[in-house]
């Protein structure tokens, strides 16, 4: 009953503030049921250009409202928890890419969505996990290209794409701690279940997947397979939407490493689990904490965003 008044809450204010939720499909799932759209980075920031609300509150990470913020300078953007960061997003500084950057003049910077606004801003064109291959593919054969900041996803695009961009060495510490051993084991238990996989884990496991995708993507893929079991090597918040869209299906999450510092057998990212229904709540009452980014990184990591919408 807690849940459903605050919920109720929620969607009273936002009535009233002409506010709209945003959730990622990573965030627990009672953010997920209350929020007016659930999506990837790329499919929310793409929803929020259209929308006509005054308020936007981001359920996500810090990147996604920053993103989001760009994309609409007149709207407020609000999000839960401002300490909502990305392990992945910090795996790469400005003031490290411009020195990194300095070294290579002659390559253009392609750069994943999970990343700062100041790492935006010098970047060419950004990516996500859904458009990185498209996106790459039409840059010219002969382009130089520095792509960061995740080794595993960039490595798997020059697998696919034949390419050889120099890598950053960065990654996400949910999807790099999955355990080969138990999706090793998984895969015998459960022969007939497909194996689905983000292009953030590590080669060994990608190896093994039989999709490998956005959670767009591999969502597409649970609600189209005619399997009836999966097995899931992504963060584990998707799996509510993949069982609400399939009820009749079963989704098998692969369990990290080590399950000893988290207590359970999925893997979470605890950046995402800071947005709770009583943060979201506050967070429309006081119109706060709210996304700020400055005019003239804005003004530049806008280049990249808008290139990537053109391109996707
Ligand atoms: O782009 C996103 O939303 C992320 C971080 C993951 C994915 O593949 O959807
Ligand atoms: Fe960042 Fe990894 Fe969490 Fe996604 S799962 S927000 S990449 S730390």
């Amino acid at each position: 009953m807690y849940k459903e008044n605050l919920a109720a809450e929620i969607r009273q204010l936002c009535e009233q503030k002409h506010a709209i939720v945003m959730a990622h499909y990573y965030t627990r799932p009672e953010i997920q049921e209350v929020a007016d759209f659930i999506g990837d980075s790329l499919a929310l920031a793409q929803q929020a250009t259209r929308v006509s609300s005054d308020i936007i509150v981001m359920c996500g990470v810090h990147f996604m409202g920053e993103t989001m913020k760009i994309l609409c300078p007149e709207k407020k953007v609000l999000v839960p928890d401002l300490t909502a960061g990305c392990s992945l997003a910090d795996s790469c500084r400005a003031e490290d890419l411009a020195a990194f950057k300095a070294k290579y003049p002659e390559h253009m910077v392609v750069s994943y969505v999970n990343t700062s606004a100041a790492v935006k801003a010098l970047t060419d064109v950004v990516v996500t996990s859904s458009n990185a291959k498209h996106i790459v593919d039409q840059l010219p054969a002969d382009a130089k290209i520095i792509f960061g900041p995740d080794r595993n996803l960039g490595s798997y695009i020059n697998s696919v794409t034949g390419r050889e961009m120099l890598l950053w060495d960065g990654a996400c510490h949910v999807h790099s701690r999955f355990s080969l051993e138990a999706l090793l084991d998984l895969k015998k238990r459960y022969p007939d279940a497909p194996v689905l996989a983000h292009p953030e884990c590590k080669a060994a496991i990608l190896t093994l997947a039989d999709k490998v995708g956005s959670t767009k993507a591999l969502l597409e893929f649970t609600k189209t397979s005619p399997a009836r079991q999966f097995i899931i090597v992504t963060e584990s918040g998707i799996l509510f939407e993949m069982q609400r869209a399939c009820p009749d299906k079963e989704f098998i999450p692969v369990p990290p490493e080590t399950t000893e510092s988290i207590g359970c057998h999925c893997n979470e990212c605890e950046y995402m689990r800071l947005n709770t229904l009583e943060k979201l709540l506050a967070c429309l009452r006081d119109e706060s904490p709210e996304i700020v980014v400055d005019e003239k990184i804005a003004e530049k990591a806008l280049l990249p965003i808008k290139k990537m919408l053109e391109m996707s």
